[in-house]
Formats: C-alpha cells, structure tokens, sequence
C-alpha cells in the first residue's frame, strides 16, 4: 500500500508526457470504398509549414505521416468525419506554386499527387490574393496565409495527417499466426 503514492506519481509522470493533440489514427477502410489509409486529426496552434514539418515526424505503426492530400470527394467526406464541421482552421496538405494570385490556381498537394479535385467555399474570384495554403474554414476549403494560429481564439486547430499504407498485422493476427506456427511444428515433430 505503501506503494500507491509512488504509483499515482509515476502514472501521472507518464501521461503527462503523452501529447494530448493525438488521437489513434482512424482507418479509410477498403471495404467502405476507401484506400486503406490512416488519418489523424492533431491539435497544434502551428502554421502550415510548421505542420508540414510535423506531420512527417508522425509515425503510425512505422509508417511515415503527410499533411492530408484530398483527392476526391469521397477522400473529402471521409476526412471531415474526423473532427466537428463547425471547427475552423484545419490545416490540409494543399498549397499553391510561385505566389499565385486568384484566380489563377496553380494548386499541389505535399504528397505530389494531381489535384484532380477541390472544395473550395466560395469561387475562385473569392480566394485571398496570395493566400497560399489550405486550410479547413467553416465547413469548407480555404486558402490562407502560412501563419501561426491564436489556440485563445481557435481551440480547435491542428492539421490533419495521413499515413499511405497498411499496418502491419493487428497483434491478435500475428498471435493467431504464431500459435498456428507452433502447432504446426508440434504436429510435424509428432509425425517424425
Ligand atoms: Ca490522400
Ligand atoms: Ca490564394
Ligand atoms: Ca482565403
């Protein structure tokens, strides 16, 4: 019993430890007509090349993570599952080549992938003059300046993050394998 304070002290020390902007990442599953893919919604008051930079120090069962490339609608519905539509200043991994003023576009994701599709809130003629990066804004796609984000006034903010590929098998799979290896080895033991 003596114990417990030391305990109490050390559970705290760790979680404390543990960046609160994360949860676990959620999977676009095939099966609902997705890609497989991880996606994380992270709480931080950074600009978007800041998060940039952030998104690729994330790992997701050793996979590296990017600013979210959005490529079709599906992609799009899928992501704005992962944090409430009223919250604002979300930052997407799109941006737009040399300073382009609107509307000229000129529109490329982190990732390098076509943009082959866009969710703008208001048309082209709308967009900020060399506003340049993408961001979620009121239930929709924006274009923003690369600044760092008041939290006092966006409690909310943060970046969302993907992660391309498949994990590696869930523990329970690897176990089931690794008992059904076992067996296996057993069996042909018994028969020698
Ligand atoms: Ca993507
Ligand atoms: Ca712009
Ligand atoms: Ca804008």
């Amino acid at each position: 019993m003596k114990l417990q304070p030391v305990i109490i002290c050390t559970v705290s020390f760790i979680f404390g430890q543990i960046p609160l902007s994360s949860a676990t990442p959620i999977q676009w599953q095939a099966s609902n007509g997705g890609n497989d893919h991880w996606y994380d919604w992270i709480q931080t008051s950074l600009n978007w090349t800041d998060s940039r930079e952030h998104a690729e120090t994330q790992y997701f069962e050793g996979i590296q993570g990017h600013l979210v490339s959005i490529t079709s609608a599906e992609e799009d519905d899928f992501v704005q599952t992962l944090f409430p539509a009223e919250t604002d200043r979300i930052w997407f991994g799109g941006y737009q080549l040399n300073n382009d003023a609107e509307p000229d576009g000129n529109w490329a994701w982190v990732t390098g992938e076509d943009w082959v599709y866009a969710n703008f809130l208001y048309n082209n003629d709308g967009l900020g003059d060399h506003q340049d990066f993408l961001q979620w804004w009121e239930g929709g796609w924006d274009d923003a300046w690369d600044v760092a984000i008041n939290s006092n006034d966006w409690p909310n903010m943060g970046y969302i993050v993907e992660f391309e590929s498949n994990p590696v098998p869930e523990p329970t799979t690897a176990l089931l394998f690794g008992t059904g290896l076992l067996g296996l080895a057993r069996f042909m033991k018994k028969t020698k």
